[in-house]
């Protein structure tokens, strides 16, 4: 453990060095997991490096939709957090830059795969399962019974007790969708789409708030990723983290250095950091209770365990691929959002 840390310690000093960043002076970092999360990142690192940080929190894809915007006149250096779906659309419509750290050596292999299926566009920092969360105070007070599958979600009784993200703006909801199609086919997919909307008592624009409303009394159940829903239950409130009976989807959580950054120096001196165990061993300081990518990062007993969970074939190629998400979204858009509640 100590001798990986040091071999990442001297990878980012190295690239440090080579890029002259001790010079250097600020970073702009488009962040996309948990805003707490995002803010230590950005302050640790200015603290390991003495380079200034001007982090944004936006879901992922809002971030994605803003990096493509600026295409032209590129604002962001780094984009690190969010699933990896956007992150490959970013990578095949090249808003990303091509960069082998050398910290790669570290990494779990499904991290690796992600970067190699992108051109080295983006890699893996963390993986977690979907699933959903309920109230369990709300479900006694409300006399429902305690959902277990996918499908318990459609029964009428739930109508206006279940809250998930819009899948444009959220990535944890794009996640909710490709799941649903790759589990049931596309066609029965969609059905559960439109029957689950009548359930839903609003789509907000982060994929966490589903669970947070959940967690402070306001909503019955959010589908998110169990992590987030772990995360609550751990900061004390009443909230049961489900694991879908038909098997759930899952995400590599991705970063990607923005094409044509401004900072390129600081841009890699980033993503080496953020993939040094030290780095990592930062998300159990927020209760991010995801999977991390680096091999030597710790690890909590109450994050869910992924090895235990029946978990789909994600084919990330597939969805996250330009044609296939926007596909996918606006077909979201034209026959579900726009149903009758
Ligand atoms: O950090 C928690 C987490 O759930 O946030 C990311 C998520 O994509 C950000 O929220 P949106 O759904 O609103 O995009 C996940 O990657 C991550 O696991």
């Amino acid at each position: 453990m100590k001798s990986t840390h040091s071999i990442g310690a001297i990878s980012v000093a190295a690239t440090l060095l080579m890029a002259g960043a001790a010079q250097a002076e600020k970073l702009t970092l488009y962040c996309s997991a948990q805003e707490d999360w995002c803010q230590l990142m950005a302050r640790s690192f200015e603290e390991a490096t003495g380079i200034d940080v001007d982090m944004t929190r936006k879901s992922s894809g809002e971030t994605f939709a803003q990096i493509r915007a600026e295409a032209s006149n590129p604002k962001g250096d780094v984009w690190w957090g969010g699933t990896g779906d956007p992150h490959l659309q970013a990578a095949e419509e090249g808003l990303t830059a091509e960069y082998i750290s050398p910290m790669r050596g570290e990494l779990h292999p499904w991290a690796i795969s992600q970067a190699e299926s992108a051109g080295n566009r983006t890699i893996g920092i963390y993986s977690g399962a979907l699933g959903y969360g309920y109230n369990t105070d709300l479900m006694a007070a409300n006399d429902l019974p305690e959902p277990s599958c996918w499908k318990d979600l459609l029964d009428p009784i739930y109508k206006g007790h279940v809250q998930m993200a819009n899948p444009n703006s959220s990535g944890t909801a794009y996640t909710t969708l490709a799941t649903i199609v790759q589990l049931f086919g596309e066609d029965e997919g969609f059905d559960f789409m439109k029957g689950l909307h009548a359930n839903i008592n609003q789509y907000t624009k982060s994929g966490s708030a589903p669970i947070k409303a959940a967690a402070r009394g306001e909503n019955t159940i959010g589908i998110v990723f169990m992590h987030d829903a772990v995360k609550q239950a751990v900061a004390g409130f009443p909230i049961k983290v489900v694991a879908p009976c038909e098997g759930t989807g899952y995400e590599i959580g991705s970063m990607s250095i923005v094409e044509g950054a401004r900072n390129m120096d600081e841009a890699k001196a980033f993503y080496d950091w953020a993939l040094s165990a030290e780095a990592q061993a930062l998300a159990l300081e927020v209760d991010a209770f995801q999977v991390m990518s680096n091999m030597a990062a710790p690890s909590s007993d109450l994050a869910p365990d992924m090895s235990a969970l029946t978990l789909i074939d994600y084919d990330f190629a597939k969805y996250g691929s330009s044609d296939e998400r926007k596909r996918l979204l606006q077909k979201w858009d034209e026959e579900v959002s726009t149903l009758p509640q």
